[in-house]
């Protein structure tokens, strides 16, 4: 294994950094937040209402400093890094609170920096801290994320792994024909330019069909194979993993050796970039996931997801003797894995999908020596989208939850038109997560059992972001939500004591 990152160069400038955040923050006390998870996870939705509900005095009841009143001002600030592109709370806001649509999906980094001043809530702190924290929340692609164990990875591994991936279950199908083409190019041939993108091409095209496919499937790295941005058709990703590389190494002018100089180029340019100066600086993390789409989708996407999980948490908790530990002195200390989009489910079920979730990472999280202090699972909702009622049904009682689904949603054949309210059963979730992920509970086995070992048919509909409630006064409250509060408590409730 060659420790790429690990060079003298790049461990000083983390230091580097390193000291220079906390040298700023004797100052200005900061702390800096990561917001991550794959794409339509839910990043934007959660900063805007968790700024949203900050800035306007929203219900936060297990905030500690608001519910005990401490906090006297919060206000949006100047980001500390120029070059980052600033977080558009006033477009996200305006689309989620004015129109009522959820916000654009969002490609890249960015950053937005709130103020909040202030009474610490221990006396001896009072006289001494200067009763104002930063919170500066980096939004960053989950893709990203998986690309960073590629640092600790050679050419041949990277090409190993992804292979392996490429020809098992559902993957084996999807992958054909990029592993017929790059097979049959061989890759000891002469290197051209018009083979290699072929290849690289097909390998995107894969990768690409691995995201579309509804039975399952996480994201697999190259992140920026999925999301160019602005790297769209350059040479560090024009590049693919080949299978079954002969002993050695690349002979000169091959496609092999042209394939692998990219690979380091994607690295160098695009990887370890991003984790000096981004990850490297982070306090706190939190990981949103879609478990329930993972869920509604079965069994192979729940394994799938519970692997991207596995391959997310070990780069917040790297073992001793992995590449990453050798590069810095972990600076993140609180890491929260929270399920969103409860709002989908009755309360009832709100623990279940809590419970499934910390499944997920159970496994991983004690391989790494993570669980416990440190690492939190919880369900939210960043936004609260339905509200919960009750109908009778053939005599029975079910609980509902009534929302208006976006226009162009069916239920049943039945086409809404973005302003009818409907009530729909959304489905329970299993109490014993083991359920969704024994591969037999899959098949139905006799009548009788059906009912313990189905997998669940959650009712999916999407619904639009809720009207916000005014007071009396006609003044507008802040976005309502399930849990947010509790999240922010965890994240940040101490840097605030
Ligand atoms: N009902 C409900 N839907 C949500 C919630 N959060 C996110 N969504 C839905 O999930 C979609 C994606 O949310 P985003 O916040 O844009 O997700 P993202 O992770 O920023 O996505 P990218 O920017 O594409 O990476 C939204 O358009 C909503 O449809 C929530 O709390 N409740
Ligand atoms: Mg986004």
């Amino acid at each position: 294994m060659a420790p790429i990152l690990s060079s003298f160069k790049d461990d000083a400038l983390i230091v580097l950094d390193n000291l220079a955040d906390r040298a700023s923050r004797l100052v200005n006390p900061a702390v800096r937040l990561g917001v991550t998870g794959l794409s339509r996870a839910g990043k934007t939705v959660f900063i805007s209402s968790l700024v949203h509900n900050l800035l306007n005095g929203g219900r936060l009841p297990v905030f500690e400093p608001i519910r005990s009143g401490r906090v006297s001002k919060v206000r949006l600030q100047p980001q500390p890094d120029d070059a980052v592109p600033r977080f558009q709370y006033e477009d996200h806001i305006a689309a989620l609170v004015r129109d009522r649509v959820w916000p654009d999906s969002t490609r890249a980094i960015s950053q937005l920096r709130i103020t909040l001043d202030y009474e610490s809530a221990s006396g001896w702190n009072r006289m001494f801290s200067p009763g104002r924290l930063s919170i500066d929340i980096v939004d960053y692609p989950g893709e990203w994320l998986l690309d960073l164990p590629l640092l600790g990875q050679d050419f041949r591994e990277f090409s190993e792994s992804t292979v392996r991936r490429a020809r098992a279950g559902t993957r084996a199908t999807l992958s054909r024909e990029w592993l017929a083409l790059a097979s049959v190019s061989g890759a000891t041939v002469a290197a051209d330019e018009g083979s290699a993108r072929r290849i690289a091409e097909s390998f995107t095209a894969y990768l690409q069909a691995c995201k579309a496919d509804d039975r399952s499937l996480s994201t697999l790295p190259p992140g920026r194979f999925l999301m160019p941005g602005d790297l769209e058709g350059s040479p560090a990703l024009t590049f693919s993993p080949l299978p079954d590389l002969p002993q050695g190494r690349a002979p000169k002018g091959s496609l092999w050796a042209m394939m692998e100089r990219r690979y380091e180029a994607y690295k160098t340019h695009v990887v370890s970039p991003f984790f000096r100066e981004h990850f490297a600086r982070l306090d706190r993390q939190i990981v949103l996931v879609d478990a329930l789409q993972a869920i509604n989708r079965g069994q192979e996407a729940l394994s799938d997801l519970e692997q991207a999980l596995a391959d997310v948490l070990a780069c917040f908790r790297p073992g001793t003797n992995s590449w990453l530990s050798s590069l810095f002195t972990r600076r993140i200390d609180r890491v929260l894995i929270a399920a969103t989009k409860a709002d989908h489910l009755h309360h009832e079920s709100h623990d279940r999908l809590e419970r499934i979730t910390a499944r997920l990472v159970s496994r991983a999280a004690e391989r790494i020596g993570m669980s416990g202090a440190g690492l939190e699972v919880m369900a939210l909702a960043s936004v609260r989208a339905t509200r919960e009622a009750t109908v009778s049904h053939d005599g029975h009682t079910l609980p509902v939850i009534v929302g208006t689904p976006i226009a162009g949603e069916r239920i049943n054949g039945d086409v809404f038109d973005g302003e009818r309210k409907t009530a729909i059963f959304p489905g329970d979730l299993p109490e014993d997560p083991e359920v969704l992920f024994e591969p037999m509970n899959g098949h139905r086995v006799s009548k009788s059992t059906e009912a313990e070992c189905a997998i669940p048919e959650l009712n999916f509909v999407r619904f639009r972001p809720p009207p916000l409630e005014e007071t009396r006064g006609g003044l507008k409250l802040s976005v309502p939500h399930i849990r947010l509060d509790r999240a922010m408590q965890f994240l940040l409730g101490d840097r605030l004591a």
